[in-house]
Protein backbone atom coordinates (compact mmCIF):
# COMPACT_ATOMS: atom_id res chain seq x y z
CA UNK A 1 0.00 0.00 0.00
CA UNK A 2 1.18 3.29 -0.48
CA UNK A 3 2.07 5.88 1.42
CA UNK A 4 2.26 8.57 -0.82
CA UNK A 5 -0.32 11.89 0.46
CA UNK A 6 -2.11 13.63 -2.76
CA UNK A 7 -1.16 16.83 -3.95
CA UNK A 8 -3.07 19.54 -1.86
CA UNK A 9 -5.57 20.86 -4.90
CA UNK A 10 -7.61 23.63 -2.51
CA UNK A 11 -7.40 25.62 0.51
CA UNK A 12 -9.89 23.10 2.32
CA UNK A 13 -8.56 19.69 0.80
CA UNK A 14 -6.92 17.18 3.72
CA UNK A 15 -4.80 14.88 2.02
CA UNK A 16 -4.80 12.24 4.65
CA UNK A 17 -8.50 12.40 3.91
CA UNK A 18 -8.00 10.71 0.18
CA UNK A 19 -5.89 9.01 -2.62
CA UNK A 20 -5.49 9.67 -5.98
CA UNK A 21 -8.14 7.31 -8.22
CA UNK A 22 -5.40 5.33 -10.43
CA UNK A 23 -6.62 5.50 -14.10
CA UNK A 24 -7.43 9.12 -14.70
CA UNK A 25 -3.55 10.90 -15.03
CA UNK A 26 -4.56 12.42 -18.15
CA UNK A 27 -6.72 14.19 -16.52
CA UNK A 28 -5.89 18.33 -17.11
CA UNK A 29 -9.32 19.85 -16.00
CA UNK A 30 -10.58 17.72 -12.84
CA UNK A 31 -9.20 16.28 -9.96
CA UNK A 32 -10.43 12.87 -8.74
CA UNK A 33 -9.97 11.62 -5.25
CA UNK A 34 -11.40 8.18 -3.00
CA UNK A 35 -11.65 8.82 0.53
CA UNK A 36 -9.56 6.53 2.46
CA UNK A 37 -8.71 5.42 6.14
CA UNK A 38 -4.80 5.83 6.95
CA UNK A 39 -2.64 4.22 9.51
CA UNK A 40 -0.45 7.12 11.89
CA UNK A 41 2.43 6.86 8.99
CA UNK A 42 0.04 7.96 5.91
CA UNK A 43 -0.55 4.23 4.88
CA UNK A 44 -3.92 3.86 3.29
CA UNK A 45 -5.23 0.84 5.63
CA UNK A 46 -8.89 0.95 3.15
CA UNK A 47 -10.79 3.10 0.86
CA UNK A 48 -14.03 4.31 1.94
CA UNK A 49 -17.04 4.47 0.68
CA UNK A 50 -17.10 8.13 -0.94
CA UNK A 51 -15.24 10.18 -4.04
CA UNK A 52 -14.23 13.71 -4.12
CA UNK A 53 -14.38 14.79 -8.07
CA UNK A 54 -12.76 18.50 -8.63
CA UNK A 55 -13.16 21.42 -11.57
CA UNK A 56 -9.55 21.90 -11.35
CA UNK A 57 -9.54 25.23 -13.23
CA UNK A 58 -9.51 27.93 -10.98
CA UNK A 59 -8.04 30.61 -12.74
CA UNK A 60 -10.79 30.87 -14.53
CA UNK A 61 -13.15 30.18 -11.72
CA UNK A 62 -13.83 26.43 -12.43
CA UNK A 63 -15.60 27.14 -16.01
CA UNK A 64 -15.29 24.05 -17.62
CA UNK A 65 -13.97 23.83 -21.80
CA UNK A 66 -15.48 20.48 -23.63
CA UNK A 67 -12.58 18.54 -22.76
CA UNK A 68 -13.34 19.40 -18.63
CA UNK A 69 -16.86 17.82 -19.40
CA UNK A 70 -15.60 14.91 -20.46
CA UNK A 71 -13.42 14.22 -18.38
CA UNK A 72 -16.03 14.80 -15.48
CA UNK A 73 -18.20 12.44 -17.20
CA UNK A 74 -15.31 9.67 -17.28
CA UNK A 75 -15.12 10.34 -13.29
CA UNK A 76 -18.95 10.65 -12.80
CA UNK A 77 -19.22 7.35 -14.86
CA UNK A 78 -16.52 5.43 -12.82
CA UNK A 79 -18.50 6.42 -9.80
CA UNK A 80 -21.36 5.49 -11.24
CA UNK A 81 -19.55 1.92 -12.02
CA UNK A 82 -18.19 1.47 -8.79
CA UNK A 83 -20.00 -0.83 -6.31
CA UNK A 84 -18.51 0.14 -3.11
CA UNK A 85 -18.88 4.06 -3.98
CA UNK A 86 -22.29 5.30 -2.23
CA UNK A 87 -21.78 9.22 -2.41
CA UNK A 88 -19.68 11.45 -4.90
CA UNK A 89 -18.86 14.89 -3.95
CA UNK A 90 -18.69 17.76 -6.91
CA UNK A 91 -16.53 20.68 -5.94
CA UNK A 92 -14.06 23.09 -7.20
CA UNK A 93 -10.41 23.16 -6.48
CA UNK A 94 -8.64 26.87 -5.72
CA UNK A 95 -8.54 29.69 -4.74
CA UNK A 96 -7.69 31.00 -7.71
CA UNK A 97 -3.33 31.52 -7.91
CA UNK A 98 -4.54 34.85 -10.13
CA UNK A 99 -6.82 37.12 -7.73
CA UNK A 100 -7.73 34.51 -4.99
CA UNK A 101 -11.18 34.07 -5.83
CA UNK A 102 -13.00 30.87 -5.35
CA UNK A 103 -15.35 28.83 -7.15
CA UNK A 104 -17.46 26.20 -7.47
CA UNK A 105 -17.98 26.18 -11.23
CA UNK A 106 -18.79 29.23 -13.56
CA UNK A 107 -19.92 27.02 -16.23
CA UNK A 108 -19.28 27.10 -20.12
CA UNK A 109 -15.79 28.74 -20.86
CA UNK A 110 -17.10 31.56 -22.91
CA UNK A 111 -13.40 31.96 -24.26
CA UNK A 112 -14.53 28.82 -26.74
CA UNK A 113 -18.53 28.97 -27.14
CA UNK A 114 -19.55 29.81 -30.70
CA UNK A 115 -21.81 29.39 -33.68
CA UNK A 116 -18.78 27.72 -35.75
CA UNK A 117 -17.96 25.06 -33.05
CA UNK A 118 -15.66 25.83 -30.09
CA UNK A 119 -13.49 28.27 -30.98
CA UNK A 120 -11.33 31.23 -28.75
CA UNK A 121 -12.76 34.60 -29.01
CA UNK A 122 -9.28 35.73 -31.12
CA UNK A 123 -10.50 33.07 -33.75
CA UNK A 124 -7.48 30.43 -32.76
CA UNK A 125 -8.90 27.35 -33.20
CA UNK A 126 -8.48 25.04 -30.11
CA UNK A 127 -5.95 22.61 -30.23
CA UNK A 128 -7.60 20.25 -27.26
CA UNK A 129 -10.69 19.85 -29.25
CA UNK A 130 -11.55 16.99 -32.28
CA UNK A 131 -14.12 19.37 -34.33
CA UNK A 132 -16.24 16.30 -34.73
CA UNK A 133 -17.29 16.59 -31.50
CA UNK A 134 -17.18 20.47 -31.53
CA UNK A 135 -21.08 22.08 -30.96
CA UNK A 136 -22.36 19.46 -28.42
CA UNK A 137 -24.24 20.69 -24.87
CA UNK A 138 -22.59 16.97 -23.40
CA UNK A 139 -23.08 18.92 -19.99
CA UNK A 140 -26.45 18.30 -20.30
CA UNK A 141 -25.20 14.22 -20.53
CA UNK A 142 -23.05 15.25 -17.59
CA UNK A 143 -26.82 16.29 -15.73
CA UNK A 144 -28.34 13.37 -17.06
CA UNK A 145 -25.53 11.11 -15.50
CA UNK A 146 -25.61 12.65 -12.44
CA UNK A 147 -29.25 12.60 -12.22
CA UNK A 148 -29.91 8.80 -12.79
CA UNK A 149 -26.83 7.21 -11.11
CA UNK A 150 -27.58 5.10 -8.07
CA UNK A 151 -25.43 7.00 -5.78
CA UNK A 152 -26.04 10.58 -3.92
CA UNK A 153 -24.44 13.40 -5.54
CA UNK A 154 -23.44 16.34 -3.28
CA UNK A 155 -22.77 19.65 -5.00
CA UNK A 156 -20.04 21.20 -2.65
CA UNK A 157 -19.69 25.04 -3.39
CA UNK A 158 -16.63 26.42 -1.99
CA UNK A 159 -16.92 29.78 -3.85
CA UNK A 160 -19.01 30.67 -7.20
CA UNK A 161 -21.87 28.62 -8.77
CA UNK A 162 -22.68 30.14 -11.75
CA UNK A 163 -24.09 30.00 -15.13
CA UNK A 164 -24.12 26.01 -15.67
CA UNK A 165 -21.90 25.88 -12.19
CA UNK A 166 -25.43 26.94 -11.02
CA UNK A 167 -27.41 24.18 -13.01
CA UNK A 168 -24.97 21.55 -11.51
CA UNK A 169 -25.54 22.31 -8.00
CA UNK A 170 -29.39 22.57 -8.81
CA UNK A 171 -28.95 18.89 -10.50
CA UNK A 172 -26.58 17.46 -7.55
CA UNK A 173 -29.01 15.43 -5.59
CA UNK A 174 -27.72 17.38 -2.08
CA UNK A 175 -25.79 21.20 -2.03
CA UNK A 176 -24.06 22.00 0.70
CA UNK A 177 -21.94 25.97 0.68
CA UNK A 178 -19.45 27.95 2.23
CA UNK A 179 -20.85 30.30 4.30
CA UNK A 180 -18.08 33.30 3.94
CA UNK A 181 -17.31 32.11 -0.62
CA UNK A 182 -20.53 30.28 -1.63
CA UNK A 183 -22.19 32.60 -3.84
CA UNK A 184 -24.32 31.92 -6.35
CA UNK A 185 -25.68 33.38 -9.94
CA UNK A 186 -27.61 32.48 -12.67
CA UNK A 187 -25.80 34.13 -15.62
CA UNK A 188 -27.38 31.99 -18.97
CA UNK A 189 -29.24 34.69 -20.12
CA UNK A 190 -26.67 37.75 -19.22
CA UNK A 191 -24.54 35.61 -22.03
CA UNK A 192 -27.12 34.68 -24.20
CA UNK A 193 -27.33 31.16 -22.91
CA UNK A 194 -30.26 28.86 -21.56
CA UNK A 195 -30.21 25.65 -19.46
CA UNK A 196 -34.08 25.07 -20.48
CA UNK A 197 -33.83 21.39 -18.88
CA UNK A 198 -32.87 20.64 -15.32
CA UNK A 199 -31.41 24.07 -14.32
CA UNK A 200 -34.53 26.28 -14.89
CA UNK A 201 -37.62 23.51 -14.65
CA UNK A 202 -36.03 21.68 -11.86
CA UNK A 203 -35.00 25.00 -9.92
CA UNK A 204 -38.57 25.78 -10.12
CA UNK A 205 -40.00 22.56 -8.81
CA UNK A 206 -37.39 22.73 -5.98
CA UNK A 207 -37.87 26.47 -4.75
CA UNK A 208 -40.93 27.78 -6.26
CA UNK A 209 -42.01 29.09 -9.84
CA UNK A 210 -41.77 32.91 -8.56
CA UNK A 211 -37.97 32.62 -7.31
CA UNK A 212 -36.68 30.36 -10.10
CA UNK A 213 -37.93 32.83 -12.30
CA UNK A 214 -36.39 35.82 -10.80
CA UNK A 215 -32.96 33.75 -10.14
CA UNK A 216 -32.36 33.47 -14.70
CA UNK A 217 -34.40 37.06 -15.48
CA UNK A 218 -32.65 39.32 -12.70
CA UNK A 219 -29.28 37.28 -12.61
CA UNK A 220 -28.25 39.17 -9.16
CA UNK A 221 -25.89 36.88 -6.60
CA UNK A 222 -26.96 34.76 -3.80
CA UNK A 223 -25.35 33.98 -0.52
CA UNK A 224 -25.25 30.59 0.71
CA UNK A 225 -27.58 31.92 3.53
CA UNK A 226 -29.61 33.64 1.05
CA UNK A 227 -29.95 29.84 -1.13
CA UNK A 228 -30.62 28.06 2.36
CA UNK A 229 -33.70 30.16 2.97
CA UNK A 230 -35.08 29.64 -0.57
CA UNK A 231 -34.76 25.80 -0.23
CA UNK A 232 -32.07 25.18 -2.97
CA UNK A 233 -29.38 24.92 -0.50
CA UNK A 234 -29.41 22.52 2.12
CA UNK A 235 -26.55 24.04 4.92
CA UNK A 236 -24.39 27.34 5.36
CA UNK A 237 -20.90 25.64 6.40
CA UNK A 238 -18.25 27.81 7.73
CA UNK A 239 -15.88 27.43 4.93
CA UNK A 240 -12.97 25.51 6.84
CA UNK A 241 -15.47 23.07 7.64
CA UNK A 242 -17.13 22.45 4.54
CA UNK A 243 -15.43 19.07 3.02
CA UNK A 244 -15.20 18.02 6.92
CA UNK A 245 -19.24 17.80 7.02
CA UNK A 246 -19.34 16.84 3.52
CA UNK A 247 -17.79 13.93 4.71
CA UNK A 248 -20.12 13.42 7.83
CA UNK A 249 -23.04 13.75 5.24
CA UNK A 250 -21.33 11.08 3.14
CA UNK A 251 -20.99 8.63 6.20
CA UNK A 252 -24.32 9.28 7.30
CA UNK A 253 -25.19 8.13 3.70
CA UNK A 254 -22.91 5.20 3.90
CA UNK A 255 -25.12 4.12 6.91
CA UNK A 256 -28.04 3.38 4.93
CA UNK A 257 -29.52 0.60 2.95
CA UNK A 258 -27.69 1.04 -0.46
CA UNK A 259 -31.22 -0.44 -1.92
CA UNK A 260 -33.30 1.90 -0.58
CA UNK A 261 -30.62 4.55 -1.24
CA UNK A 262 -31.05 4.46 -5.13
CA UNK A 263 -34.94 3.57 -4.93
CA UNK A 264 -35.58 7.20 -3.13
CA UNK A 265 -33.40 8.56 -5.25
CA UNK A 266 -35.32 7.30 -8.44
CA UNK A 267 -38.56 7.81 -6.50
CA UNK A 268 -38.02 11.51 -5.80
CA UNK A 269 -36.92 12.15 -9.56
CA UNK A 270 -40.08 10.08 -11.03
CA UNK A 271 -42.73 12.41 -11.62
CA UNK A 272 -40.50 15.04 -12.44
CA UNK A 273 -38.36 13.12 -14.81
CA UNK A 274 -41.80 12.09 -16.69
CA UNK A 275 -40.99 8.30 -18.70
CA UNK A 276 -37.38 8.92 -18.23
CA UNK A 277 -37.89 8.36 -14.60
CA UNK A 278 -40.16 6.23 -14.60
CA UNK A 279 -37.81 3.63 -16.71
CA UNK A 280 -35.08 4.53 -14.61
CA UNK A 281 -37.11 3.68 -11.33
CA UNK A 282 -38.63 0.70 -12.71
CA UNK A 283 -35.32 -1.06 -14.26
CA UNK A 284 -33.81 -0.98 -10.37
CA UNK A 285 -37.65 -2.42 -9.74
CA UNK A 286 -36.94 -5.27 -12.58
CA UNK A 287 -33.24 -5.99 -11.44
CA UNK A 288 -34.72 -6.96 -7.82
CA UNK A 289 -38.01 -8.63 -9.26
CA UNK A 290 -35.14 -11.20 -10.68
CA UNK A 291 -33.67 -11.95 -7.40
CA UNK A 292 -37.07 -13.08 -6.42
CA UNK A 293 -37.74 -17.10 -6.25
CA UNK A 294 -40.91 -16.49 -8.42
CA UNK A 295 -38.40 -14.56 -11.42
CA UNK A 296 -35.84 -17.74 -11.49
CA UNK A 297 -39.49 -20.22 -12.00
CA UNK A 298 -40.29 -18.00 -14.70
CA UNK A 299 -36.69 -18.31 -16.53
CA UNK A 300 -35.83 -21.63 -15.29
CA UNK A 301 -39.40 -22.83 -16.68
CA UNK A 302 -37.99 -21.64 -19.93
CA UNK A 303 -34.69 -22.60 -20.17
CA UNK A 304 -36.48 -26.68 -19.27
CA UNK A 305 -38.93 -26.62 -22.42
CA UNK A 306 -41.63 -26.37 -19.26
CA UNK A 307 -44.90 -24.36 -18.61
CA UNK A 308 -44.34 -22.12 -15.25
CA UNK A 309 -45.44 -23.24 -12.00
CA UNK A 310 -46.71 -20.14 -10.43
CA UNK A 311 -48.72 -21.78 -7.57
CA UNK A 312 -46.77 -21.45 -4.88
CA UNK A 313 -46.49 -17.65 -5.70
CA UNK A 314 -49.21 -15.19 -3.96
CA UNK A 315 -51.39 -12.68 -6.01
CA UNK A 316 -51.65 -11.16 -2.33
CA UNK A 317 -49.48 -10.44 0.66
C1 LIG B 1 -18.45 33.76 -11.83
C2 LIG B 1 -18.30 35.26 -11.81
C3 LIG B 1 -19.59 35.92 -11.30
C4 LIG B 1 -17.14 35.60 -10.85
O1 LIG B 1 -16.88 37.00 -10.86
P1 LIG B 1 -15.48 37.54 -10.27
O2 LIG B 1 -15.20 36.92 -8.95
O3 LIG B 1 -15.55 39.03 -10.33
O4 LIG B 1 -14.33 36.97 -11.25
P2 LIG B 1 -13.97 37.45 -12.75
O5 LIG B 1 -12.93 38.52 -12.67
O6 LIG B 1 -15.18 37.72 -13.53
O7 LIG B 1 -13.30 36.08 -13.31
C5 LIG B 1 -11.96 35.73 -13.00
C6 LIG B 1 -11.35 35.19 -14.27
O8 LIG B 1 -12.08 34.03 -14.66
C7 LIG B 1 -12.58 34.20 -15.99
N1 LIG B 1 -13.87 33.51 -16.09
C8 LIG B 1 -14.83 33.45 -15.16
N2 LIG B 1 -15.85 32.75 -15.61
C9 LIG B 1 -15.54 32.36 -16.85
C10 LIG B 1 -16.21 31.59 -17.84
N3 LIG B 1 -17.44 31.03 -17.60
N4 LIG B 1 -15.60 31.38 -19.00
C11 LIG B 1 -14.38 31.88 -19.24
N5 LIG B 1 -13.69 32.60 -18.34
C12 LIG B 1 -14.27 32.83 -17.16
C13 LIG B 1 -12.71 35.69 -16.14
O9 LIG B 1 -12.74 36.06 -17.50
C14 LIG B 1 -11.48 36.17 -15.43
O10 LIG B 1 -10.37 35.97 -16.27
P3 LIG B 1 -9.21 37.11 -16.43
O11 LIG B 1 -8.60 37.17 -15.05
O12 LIG B 1 -8.29 36.55 -17.47
O13 LIG B 1 -9.91 38.36 -16.81
C15 LIG B 1 -17.95 35.84 -13.19
O14 LIG B 1 -16.66 35.42 -13.55
C16 LIG B 1 -18.89 35.42 -14.26
O15 LIG B 1 -19.98 35.95 -14.38
N6 LIG B 1 -18.45 34.46 -15.09
C17 LIG B 1 -19.20 34.03 -16.28
C18 LIG B 1 -20.32 33.08 -15.87
C19 LIG B 1 -21.07 32.64 -17.11
O16 LIG B 1 -21.73 33.45 -17.74
N7 LIG B 1 -20.99 31.38 -17.47
C20 LIG B 1 -21.59 30.81 -18.65
C21 LIG B 1 -23.11 30.63 -18.50
N8 LIG B 1 -23.62 29.64 -19.42
C22 LIG B 1 -23.32 28.37 -19.27
O17 LIG B 1 -22.60 27.95 -18.39
C23 LIG B 1 -23.99 27.43 -20.21
C24 LIG B 1 -23.30 26.08 -20.15
C25 LIG B 1 -23.75 25.08 -21.08
O18 LIG B 1 -22.96 24.31 -21.50
C26 LIG B 1 -25.16 24.97 -21.47
C27 LIG B 1 -25.95 24.10 -20.74
C28 LIG B 1 -27.27 24.02 -21.01
C29 LIG B 1 -27.81 24.76 -22.07
C30 LIG B 1 -26.98 25.62 -22.82
C31 LIG B 1 -25.63 25.71 -22.55
C32 LIG B 1 -24.75 26.58 -23.41
O19 LIG B 1 -23.56 26.40 -23.51
O20 LIG B 1 -25.20 27.51 -23.99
Amino acid sequence: MSTLLPAQVSDIFDPRQWRVVGGFDDFQDMTYHRQVERGADGTVLRDLPTVRIAFNRPEVRNAFRPGTVDELYRAMDHARMSPDVATVLLTGNGPSPKDGGHSFCSGGDQRIRGRDGYRYADGEKSETIDPARAGRLHILEVQRLMRTMPKVVIAVVNGWAAGGGHSLHVVADLTIASRQFGKFKQTDATVGSFDAGYGSALLARQIGQKRAREIFFLAREYSAEDMVAMGAVNEAVDHENLEKVALEYAADIARQSPQAIRMLKFAFNLADDGLAGQQVFAGEATRMAYMTDEAVEGKEAFLAKRDPDWSSFPYYF
